[in-house]
């Protein structure tokens, strides 16, 4: 449901408990509920189905979020290895040195009126015979050519599962977008393959609008409706 059917919503729902009962105390309630329960986090799962495991948005098992739209997987300056129900990818930077040129990765961006508090990426990772030793992930956000922070890791040659534990950006930070970008480097073989399955992201899809404002709105509106209608029966 939207945020402005939520308000519709809820104001029917006070007005219908005005009516039948002075229940000031458990409308105050049903607020304080609604808004909390309003504010919560999802995780988003890219999971890759089909051969080779597609990186497109429509494609993955869960639905987009509300207010936000998760992106297709990219591949920057790498190529495709067509295996099922992962994003893997060869020509691997084979250097000691790490490429920011060479990537994969994918998009969030929120609907024009919310941010996005992101707070945590868990991923597993694997690599093949020769594949990059070297991996790191980076967050972008706003569109800004500066990491906001820095994961390193070494890949394995069996799946793991990796978390991406950065500071959990806030409603002062403003995130419309962010970008996380899979690198991998220091491979034996140019042949080499890195792939990436269950990418979740956990995030809170929040109103830019102060979520107390149209709140204590509706219940300014309770009180004074109460009040009148107590003069009323005075
Ligand atoms: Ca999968």
């Amino acid at each position: 449901m939207s945020y402005r059917n939520k308000l519709l919503s809820l104001a029917e729902v006070i007005m219908v408990i005005m009516r039948t009962s002075k229940a000031s105390l458990l409308t105050l309630v049903f607020c304080c509920a609604w808004c909390f329960s309003s504010h919560a986090s999802l995780v988003y799962v890219y999971d890759f189905p089909g051969t080779p495991g597609s990186g497109l948005a429509s494609a993955q098992t869960n639905p987009q979020p509300g207010n936000a739209t998760f992106g297709d997987w990219s591949r920057v300056n790498l190529v495709l290895v067509p295996t099922s129900d992962v994003f893997d990818n060869t020509a691997w930077n084979n250097t000691a040195n790490f490429d920011s040129t060479q990537y994969a990765s994918f998009t969030i961006t929120a609907n024009a009126g919310w941010h996005l508090n992101l707070s945590l990426l868990t991923f597993d990772e694997v690599r093949s015979a020769g594949g990059p030793t070297k991996g790191r992930v980076e967050l972008f956000l706003n569109g800004s050519s500066t990491a906001y922070d820095t994961f390193d890791y070494n890949p394995t040659p069996s799946v793991q599962n990796k978390s991406f534990n950065f500071a959990p950006t806030t409603d002062a930070d403003n995130v419309t977008s962010a970008e996380f970008r899979f690198y991998g480097w220091n491979g034996g073989d140019p042949l080499g393959a890195m792939s990436f399955d269950n990418v979740a992201t956990t995030v809170d899809i929040v109103p830019e609008a102060n979520m107390l404002v149209p709140i204590l709105l509706l219940l300014g509106c309770v009180m004074v409706e109460a009040r009148r209608r107590c003069q009323i029966s005075d």
